[in-house]
């Protein structure tokens, strides 16, 4: 993209509605307006990182199987009177009526949705597991929304839900589920660490919460420092194998780890004192087994292998996609803006032309940016440096590519990595083959 003809409207001072340094470099790089309270429109350079980190997410998910479909946002009260949720689910839920008077609300959660489709479509035990997932905007009226994007009352999840013939599958795909979510979470570029969580109006007994720890964080949390240096990806788990994926999950779930809402003395005392962490941290997913909590209250059964109906038991898994664009900020970033990690930038790399209007200068930049229109963001404005290079820092973008009068005579330009600040003057095809290597 060329800056000079872009939607990027960077703000060079602090806004004053914004909280957390999140929420403010969003706002200040130009990724996101507010458009209503707890209510976000993304621009085209945060379109790209919600893309980016969506794309990741639906990989992931493909790769332990799970389908991907696409359930729409409104959905029919009735659907949520059959799983006895709709008066239960209280404020947080917009309802809405139609022009005939039916009740619809907009979905905060696709449970029931998922399990009445699961019902149309599926009759025999043959055709279980199922694992579908869809990525899908959600609304909760909260009561606060704030931070940003991390709180608020329209958000994008991925949701996916499981359907499998008894308990040990059922836990087999939980398992599964919750390696997906570490692979996804490293490819990201941070460190979610998984805590046994409350279920709350989902419902069932056994739950992990996703968490980034940082100061901001909602949540408070209590683990076992042994966490921080335990690396769980650096074995292959065998995902076909329940007695693999068990080892992966005692090995991943054994150090203490806990929100506070599930905190316990007992085994907050078996740590050794010197090896407790207190602290915060960002929720940024969040999975459930609850057996057959929704089949069963809605009535949606399959045939069993002696020909009886059994009623499938089921798993819920999200990821607050749009919260990941705040939360990884939350973890990447400087006093002089955000640092993306390379998989979720919106840009590989900014082209810096110090010099606009220079023959010398316009032509190595035009090259550059020819060779990857989609990968580059060529800075082309008739600004000064300095607000160039402010802006670079401040939207992030992992290299930068400055071409200045000097080093272009010799053919050379600068490259700067923004994680380390390092800086090397070299050759054109040098930098963009460091810059696109992946
Ligand atoms: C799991 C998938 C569920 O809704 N049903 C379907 C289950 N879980 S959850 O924990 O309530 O939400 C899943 C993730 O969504 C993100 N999230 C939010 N993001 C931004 N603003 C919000 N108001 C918000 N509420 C939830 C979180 O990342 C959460 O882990």
């Amino acid at each position: 993209m060329r800056l000079s003809r872009s939607l990027l409207p960077t703000l060079k001072e602090n806004p004053a509605e914004a909280q957390i340094v999140s929420h403010r470099l969003m706002l200040r790089a130009g990724l996101i307006r507010q458009t209503a309270s707890g209510i976000y429109a993304w621009l085209p350079a945060g379109l790209k990182v919600l893309r980016n980190i969506s794309q990741i997410v639906r990989e992931e998910q493909d790769r332990v199987g799970a389908q991907e479909v696409l359930m729409p946002t409104l959905q029919s009260a009735d659907l949520w009177k059959r799983s006895g949720r709709y008066d239960a689910y209280g404020p947080e839920m917009l309802r809405i009526q139609d022009r005939h008077k039916r009740e619809l609300l907009y979905g905060p959660t696709n449970e029931e949705m998922i399990t009445d489709l699961f019902g149309q479509t599926v009759k025999s035990y043959k055709d279980l597991p199922q694992v579908l997932y869809h990525i899908q905007w959600k609304f909760r009226d909260e009561m606060r929304p704030r931070f940003g994007v991390m709180r608020g009352r329209e958000f994008l999840m991925k949701d996916a839900y499981s359907f499998d013939l008894d308990y040990d599958s059922a836990v087999a795909t939980y398992r599964r589920m919750l390696l997906a979510y570490l692979r996804t979470f490293q490819r990201l570029g941070v460190r979610a660490v998984p805590m046994r969580a409350d279920t709350g109006p989902i419902g069932g007994e056994l739950s992990h919460e996703f968490l980034i720890l940082a100061p901001t964080g909602e949540s408070g949390v209590f683990y076992d420092a042994a966490l921080e240096e335990l690396d769980w990806l650096d074995e292959p788990v065998d995902t076909n194998s329940p007695v693999a994926l068990e080892a992966f999950f005692n090995r991943v779930t054994t150090p203490y780890a806990a929100t506070d809402e599930m905190h316990d003395e007992a085994g907050w005392q078996a740590v050794p004192e010197e090896r407790r962490r207190e602290g915060r941290g960002v929720e940024v997913g969040h999975i459930f087994y609850f057996g057959d909590k929704y089949t069963r209250s809605m009535e949606v059964s399959v045939s069993g292998p002696d020909g009886n109906q059994l009623y499938p038991e089921m798993g819920s898994y999200g990821i607050g996609v749009s919260r990941l664009a705040g939360a990884i900020i939350e973890a990447c970033h400087d006093d002089n803006g955000i640092i993306w990690p390379d998989a979720v930038a919106p840009f590989r790399a900014v082209i810096l032309n110090l010099k606009n209007g220079d023959e010398l200068c316009d032509a190595i930049c035009e090259r550059i940016y020819n060779t990857n229109e989609e990968a580059f963001l060529y800075d082309d404005r008739a600004e000064r440096a300095g607000v160039k290079f402010a802006d670079a820092d401040l939207m992030g973008h992992p290299w930068q590519i400055v071409v200045g009068p000097r080093g272009a005579k010799g053919g050379k330009v600068e490259l700067k990595r923004r994680a380390t600040g390092e800086r090397h003057e070299m050759s054109v095809d040098d930098a963009l083959a460091l810059v696109l290597a992946g």
